[in-house]
C-alpha cells in the first residue's frame, strides 16, 4: 500500500530521535523511499487514524462521521483518499464499506477512479 505523496500539505511527518526514524502524527514509522526525484510513503489505506492496521467498521464509523461534519472528528485524510481524486467524499466511505463487506473488486484499497 504504497503511493506517492497527495501534496505536501497532506502528510504531517516528523524525526522521532527516541525511535531514529521518520514518524507520522501518531508517532508511528513512516516508510519513505526518495526515487529519482520524487518521495514514496506508505499510507495505511482506509485506516482513519493513520494506523499501519487493516480497517474496521470503527474507521467507517469515523469517515461517515467526519463526512458528516461531526464535531471533535479528525481523521488521517490521505488514508481516507480510497478513490485517490485528492478529497475525501462519500465515495470514499462507500469504497469503505464495500472493502469492509468483502465486495469482489474491493479487496485491495485504494480503488482509483482511473487507474
Ligand atoms: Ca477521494
Amino acid at each position: 500500500m504504497r503511493c506517492a505523496a497527495l501534496s505536501p500539505q497532506d502528510i504531517k511527518i516528523s524525526y522521532s530521535y527516541e525511535k531514529f526514524d521518520i514518524v507520522d502524527v501518531n508517532n508511528e514509522e513512516v516508510f519513505i523511499a526518495p526515487i529519482a526525484g520524487f518521495v514514496e510513503v506508505a499510507i495505511p489505506y482506509g485506516n482513519m487514524l493513520g494506523e499501519f492496521a487493516p480497517p474496521t467498521s470503527q474507521d467507517s464509523v469515523m469517515l461517515t462521521r467526519f463526512l458528516a461534519n461531526w464535531p471533535n472528528i479528525v481523521i488521517f485524510k490521505p488514508a481516507a483518499d480510497l478513490d485517490k481524486d485528492n478529497n475525501v467524499t462519500p465515495r470514499d466511505s462507500l469504497i469503505l464499506r464495500r472493502h469492509l463487506a468483502e465486495w469482489e473488486g474491493y479487496k485491495t484499497l485504494p480503488i482509483p477512479i482511473n487507474p
